[in-house]
Parts: C-alpha cells; sequence; structure tokens
C-alpha cells in the first residue's frame, strides 16, 4: 500500500472527524451524490464516514497501485497467482464469448463453453428423468460431497436460490470428515435415488475423499457394485484420480487450474447448482456475474461499486483500526452467504507478506462474519449500536420478496431501512429527555450513532442479483489485495495444518508411536489415545 498516501489519509481522518449527522445535513444531495448501481444493485454509501478530501485519497490508493493495470492484467489471463504460477480467469467462466481469449495456449472461453454445455446436456438429462438410477427410478436426491470452495459456493447458492429450484430433487452437502455429517445425510436419502457429485479440484483432499469413499461403500452395500457408475459423477481437474476413484471419464466435469477454489462457483463446482434450478436459471445467473464483470472493469473508480466498497472497507480496516466488517443479509434465503464470504475474503487477503516477499507493515484483509436479519438484531446489533467496537457493516436486502404473505416483507425491510438510519444517527441524550427518560437512564438509552453503514439493495433475489452481488464481492476483495500489495489467489496458511494432521493421524491409529510434540499437543493426545482404551 502507498504509505504516504494511507499517512495522508490517516492525518485527514484525524484532524476532520467526521460526523454523518453534520455531513447530512450540510449536504441534501450526500444520498443522491453518494449512490451508484450496476447489474441490478444499488449501492447507497453515504452513510459512511467520507467527505471528498478522504474519498480523494483513497482514490489516489488504487491510482498508485496501478488498479487499472493489474484489472486488466486478471481478465487478459497473466498469471497473477504468481507464488503458483497461474493465471485467475474466473471472469472467463461467466463470459458470453464463446472464443478468443488464448492464455497459455488454451482458448478459454472455448473450453469454458464445452463444459457448461455438457452441464446442461447432463442437467437437462437428470431433470427429465432421462438418466435414472441403477434399479431405472429417477433420481430425486443430489449429495454433492466437497469441501471449503469446492462446497461453500454450491451450497449458498443452492439455498439462496431455492425458489427457482425444481422442488422434486433435493441437493445436500457433505464437507465436514467429521462422520455425522454424511451419516445424517444418508439417513435422509435413498440410494436408488441418489447421485453423488464428488466435486473436488484436486481429488485428493482428505475430507472430501474419506467421505466419497463412505457414500460408495455405502451405496454399494445397498445396490452392489455395478450402480456406482449411474450414481457417482466428478467435478475436478484430475482425470486420473477421477478414472481410479471408479468414475466413468465421460461422466466426469472438468475445470481448470486457473479457477481458484473460493471462485470456483461459476464453473463445474456448480453442477449440483445446475441440476436444482437448471441450465436456463444458471445461464442468467452467470449473466449477473457477468454484468458486474463489465462493470468493474469499465466504470471509471468513482462510479465503480467493487471500487468504492473495497475503498470504503480499508477506509475503516487501515484509517479506523476496524478488525470486521459485518455482513447482514435481509433474506433468509442468503443464510449462507456470509459464511461464503468468510472465505472469499479471510482466505484471499488473510496474508501478511506482500507481493515482494517483505512483511506488511499495515492491516490487511479483515474479519467477516454476519448473519440474517432481524435475527441479528435480537442478538449481536447491540454491541454494534453502542459497543467500544467500530463495526462497519454492508446491509443487503431486497424490494420484493419471494413469499410475499400478508406484511412480513414491509416488516422486514423497515427493519432494513431502520438500522441504518439508527446506526447513523443515533439518539441524543436531549431526545431521550424528551421523551420523558429519567435522567439516570440517560447515559443508556443514548446511541452514539455515527456507526458506518453501506446499503446494497436489488428488486428481487434472482440468479442474476446473485451472480452479480458475488462478483461484486469478489472485485472488491481483488481491489484491496492488489491496494495492499498482497498475493490474493494462494492460500498457503491452510497447509502447516494439514501436514501436521497427517502426522497426528498416524499416531492415533497406531498407539505405540513415540510422540515427539510439544508437551501440550503430545498431553491432549496421550489422553485422546487413553480415552480409547476405555469401554463404558
Ligand atoms: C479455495 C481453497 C480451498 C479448496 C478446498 C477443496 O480457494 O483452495 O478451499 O477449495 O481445499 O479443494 P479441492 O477442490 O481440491 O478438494
Amino acid at each position: 500500500m502507498d504509505t504516504d498516501t494511507a499517512e495522508q489519509l490517516e492525518g485527514q481522518i484525524e484532524s476532520h472527524d467526521l460526523k454523518l449527522k453534520e455531513l447530512f445535513a450540510t449536504d441534501p444531495g450526500r444520498a443522491a451524490k453518494m449512490t451508484v448501481s450496476a447489474a441490478g444493485w444499488t449501492l447507497d454509501y453515504s452513510k459512511n464516514l467520507l467527505d471528498t478530501q478522504t474519498l480523494t485519497l483513497l482514490l489516489k490508493l488504487a491510482e498508485k497501485a496501478n488498479l487499472k493495470t493489474e484489472i486488466e492484467n486478471m481478465f487478459t489471463g497473466k498469471h497473477i497467482n504468481q507464488t503458483e504460477n497461474r493465471a485467475v480467469l474466473h471472469t472467463a467462466l461467466r463470459s458470453s464469448k464463446t472464443t478468443g481469449l488464448i492464455v497459455d495456449g488454451q482458448d478459454v472461453y472455448a473450453d469454458v463453453h464445452t463444459v457448461l454445455n455438457k452441464m446442461y446436456a447432463f442437467a437437462t438429462r437428470i431433470r427429465t428423468g432421462e438418466w435414472l438410477g441403477y434399479t431405472g427410478k429417477r433420481i430425486k436426491y443430489v449429495v454433492n460431497i466437497g469441501i471449503g470452495g469446492s462446497d461453500l459456493g454450491p451450497a449458498m447458492a443452492y439455498q439462496a436460490l431455492l425458489p427457482y429450484s425444481k422442488r422434486t430433487l433435493k441437493c445436500f452437502f457433505v464437507s465436514n470428515v467429521d462422520a455425522t455429517h454424511i451419516a445424517e445425510t444418508l439417513l435422509q436419502v435413498k440410494a436408488d435415488q441418489t447421485l453423488f457429485i464428488i466435486a473436488s479440484k484436486t481429488f485428493t483432499t482428505q475430507e472430501t475423499m474419506t467421505n466419497a469413499q463412505t457414500a460408495r461403500a455405502w451405496l454399494v452395500s445397498k445396490l452392489g457394485e455395478a450402480a456406482v457408475a449411474k450414481h457417482f459423477v466428478a467435478v475436478s481437474t484430475n482425470a486420473s484420480k477421477v478414472a481410479e476413484f471408479g468414475i466413468n471419464p465421460d461422466n466426469m466435469f472438468v475445470f481448470w487450474d486457473w479457477v481458484g477454489g473460493r471462485y470456483s462457483l461459476p464453473s463445474a463446482i456448480g453442477l449440483s447448482l445446475v441440476l436444482a434450478i437448471g441450465p436456463r436459471n444458471f445461464k442468467r445467473f452467470l449473466s449477473g456475474y457477468e454484468a458486474m464483470d463489465k462493470h468493474f472493469r469499465t466504470a471509471p473508480f468513482k462510479r465503480n461499486m467493487p471500487v468504492l466498497m473495497a475503498l470504503i472497507g480499508i477506509l475503516y480496516s487501515n484509517g479506523y483500526g476496524a478488525d470486521t466488517y459485518a455482513v447482514l443479509p435481509y433474506d433468509q434465503y442468503l443464510v449462507r452467504f456470509p459464511a461464503y464470504l468468510q472465505q472469499l475474503d479471510m482466505e484471499s487477503n488473510g496474508k501478511s507478506v506482500t507481493r515482494d516477499g517483505q512483511p506488511v507493515e499495515y492491516m490487511t484483509g479483515p474479519i467477516v462474519w454476519g448473519e440474517p436479519g432481524t435475527n441479528g438484531q435480537h442478538a449481536f446489533y447491540q454491541l454494534i449500536h453502542q459497543g467500544t467496537r467500530l463495526i462497519p457493516a454492508d446491509f443487503i436486502g431486497f424490494c420484493k420478496s419471494h413469499n410475499p404473505i400478508g406484511d412480513h416483507h414491509a416488516k422486514l425491510m423497515a427493519n432494513f431501512f431502520a438500522q441504518t438510519e439508527a446506526l447513523a444517527f443515533g439518539k441524543t441524550a436531549d431526545q431521550c429527555r424528551a421523551e420523558g427518560t429519567p435522567e439516570t437512564l440517560i447515559p443508556f438509552k443514548t446511541f452514539v450513532g455515527n456507526h458506518p453503514t453501506n446499503t446494497l439493495l436489488a428488486n428481487e433475489l434472482t440468479p442474476k442479483t446473485l451472480g452479480a452481488l458475488i462478483a461484486l464481492y469478489e472485485h472488491k476483495v481483488f481491489t484491496q489485495g492488489i491496494i495492499w500489495n498482497i498475493f490474493s489467489f494462494d492460500q498457503w496458511g491452510v497447509e502447516l495444518g494439514k501436514v501436521l494432521a497427517g502426522k497426528i493421524l498416524k499416531e492415533l491409529n497406531n498407539t505405540s508411536l513415540p510422540l515427539h510434540h510439544d508437551s501440550s499437543t503430545n498431553a491432549l493426545i496421550m489422553r485422546y489415545r487413553a480415552a480409547q482404551q476405555i469401554v463404558d
């Protein structure tokens, strides 16, 4: 990050001490000026601690980081994932272009569309009943077995787009290596009507392969070995491992090493979603992504939604020292969206080394958390309103509901609008007094306000608006990574634990192996080993 500009930003924040109440009072046109629209979404960022000078400095940070060039580098397939020497081309997955992007000798668009067409053809066969299970029954259950990027995206989007899904086809998502996850799922499905999708880029991930083997053994125990071909398909980049598992290569849907796991939902990793919502809706989903991609690539930064959100995030992380931000979707269908964003943001920008391999001297990726409104209001909003920490929040809402029952939606959205108003403007001691609040209670009933929020509003949660929303956050995260001068597309931080777990697994399975860990880890393993001997 350009440290001169960052210092100027800090100075600006200290000397100006912006108050939202004053900013709104002095400029009646503030909301109109600070609202942008793109790809079916409107972002009102006026309730942020921003004035013209602050925004100018933030835009300078983007320019100093050569953001424009870096965006082009990503879209055109330069190897910007340098530590893995890979291009980063998830934007190609949702391009409507069918040819013309040659990267590393590969016609990326053509390959993408070949796989999409294969997914659509397969989904149609399942959905129309042309593809039957081994005993001749229609597929009624889909179990996606994957983890991380091969789970969170499809699980979130399936939930989000339930109103568009074929309700006679129920999808389950198994990720945890804890046997409870697969065991409880298998209790809810029937072997002869279940399709398992083994979703793993590498096809070596411990959790996924363990669950896949358990599912396979379960199916074979019910229907016999010959049934596997009709009930298992794979999504992977690793053809030989898929064949080794016993899945017919015809039933393998490929993707490529330039698709990062957490960016892979619009690739074949979205197969369960295509099965659920059908090819037509999946194409609309991709078109939403594409609309936001175009906006990000072409809009001037001061009207560019992902860039503005990124800069606002940097303002709070680096200027105000905020550790976290909350994502608060006012839509029950988006219940998994915060979890999805946690991976997207925290795995991408949870880095402390610059692209030159030096320790960073400033804060990078924030902690992301959240729950759907209005549930959060009855739980943690207290701390946002009256606690001691600054917690910027993104409020995400829709003008129309998929379930227009009575006045549920009006009530939901009344809360949605009320919360950002209350957070921004608070309630003064005088207002409390005017309501007759006893003097002793005034300190407790006062709201200082000045808590910043973004409001993201769309007409309706549709495949298209969901695609655009995901792309918005992807590009926000990308922009922040560029400004922080970190690599957003690797995830070396997940490796160490995996290696140690492999070693400890051997020690758990073979109790005669000596332990050479620290005294804490040794003692914990010994306690576990001892408990295995105890019979109740
Ligand atoms: C995402 C990460 C990670 C990955 C999982 C699953 O960006 O790379 O979450 O998606 O570890 O990996 P496989 O798809 O290879 O099983």
